[in-house]
């Protein structure tokens, strides 16, 4: 079968268990001490939002934030690890409240832009060519108040202008649904490539699928993940799980529905996922009720279910599995795969 995968995950994987009903349960750590952990626990690189990689990069200069992203690259080496991709973090500012690329304030989509531009500089200094765009305030709570046409033409007109402010580097629009927004305007990795295609250079535009965030929208992420690798534009994942259509849960993979996490993986393993550099990116929160000293093991439960879905994948019998395929007998297939995932 196919090659090795590398992992990645983001510093706001390892956090501090506040949520929107209550306080912080756990110590923080420092960024510098995050990157320590990450070759222990199993992960070569590293996703940065840029101002996990520039600290108050809005105080700071074009050039500032350059030099200090260019120390993150050093420190980054120290460790032995690289960055897969940077994500501008456009929705904690006060000028991203109704949306950043499609706020209905030209002001503000201004300043979304320019923070843009300076995510791209930081993804340059840190070595990678690969931005995420998480669009998260970019939908509505009420129809009336923004004009969905417009605001596809604003996310086309925004990215338009990244793409021609830098020739190589490419973009990974993760959809999701909903949360923090009644509705989002890209929702799902059909409304992502698509608009894509409408950009100056659909070439350079793809996806990055969160599992959890294709569940929210009622759909199976190894199907998402099929339609995008059809288009070649699978460019990263963000795996974890997800119990039904509640808040964006962030459950380590495969600890909610074994099957379909399995079928993730099987189908990255069929497709070759990871030969042309992607990283198998993890997007999981501990649970707030994990003590301080095993508050990490979210990451490497989920590398570990991974690997071993992925030895379960890789185990299956093809001339059973075609013949069972070819004579319909879709139950004796259930079973065969059932049993595959009891060990048995
Ligand atoms: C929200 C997310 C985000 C993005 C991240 C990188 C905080 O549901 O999934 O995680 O993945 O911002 O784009
Ligand atoms: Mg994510």
């Amino acid at each position: 079968m196919t090659g090795e995968f590398r992992f990645t995950f983001g510093p706001w994987n390892i956090h501090e268990g506040a949520d929107p009903f209550g306080p912080p349960v756990r110590k923080s750590r420092a960024f510098s001490e995050k990157l320590t952990i990450y070759k222990e626990l199993g992960f070569d690189g590293v996703q940065f939002h840029d101002d996990d990689a520039v600290p108050e990069m809005n105080d700071l200069s074009p050039e500032q934030i350059i030099a200090q992203a260019g120390q993150m690259r050093e420190t980054l080496d120290d460790h032995g690890l690289v960055a897969e991709f940077v994500a501008p973090r456009l929705w904690e500012d006060p000028r991203t409240i109704d949306g950043a690329y499609t706020s209905n304030d030209p002001e503000c989509r201004h300043y979304a832009l320019e923070r843009s531009k300076r995510a791209i500089d930081i993804a340059n200094a840190l070595g990678t060519d690969l931005i995420v765009l998480w669009l998260a305030r970019e939908g509505t709570y009420l129809r009336e108040a923004k004009d969905s046409r417009v605001a596809v033409e604003r996310l086309v007109e925004a990215i338009n202008a990244m793409l021609e402010y830098d020739p190589q580097v490419r973009f990974a629009i993760e959809p999701k649904p909903n949360e923090p927004m009644d509705q989002a305007y890209i929702p799902t990795t059909g409304h992502a490539i698509a608009l894509g295609f409408l950009t100056v250079a659909p070439e350079r535009i793809g996806v990055n699928i969160e599992s959890a965030h294709v569940v929210l929208a009622g759909l199976d992420p190894s199907d998402e993940m099929g339609f995008a690798l059809a288009h070649g534009k699978l460019w990263s994942v963000h795996l974890n799980d997800q119990n039904g259509l509640k808040f964006d849960q962030d459950r380590s993979f495969g600890a909610v529905d074994l099957r379909r996490a399995f079928n993730q993986v099987r189908i990255l393993d069929r497709y070759g996922y990871g030969r042309s550099g992607e990283w198998v990116g993890l997007d999981v929160k501990a649970l707030r009720t994990q003590k301080d000293d095993v508050a990490t093991r979210h990451l490497s439960n989920s590398r570990t279910v991974f690997l071993k879905l992925l030895e379960i994948s890789r185990s299956l019998d093809d001339e059973k599995l075609e013949a069972m395929i070819g004579e319909r007998d879709y139950e004796a297939l259930d079973l065969y795969i059932v049993q595959s995932l009891l060990g048995e």
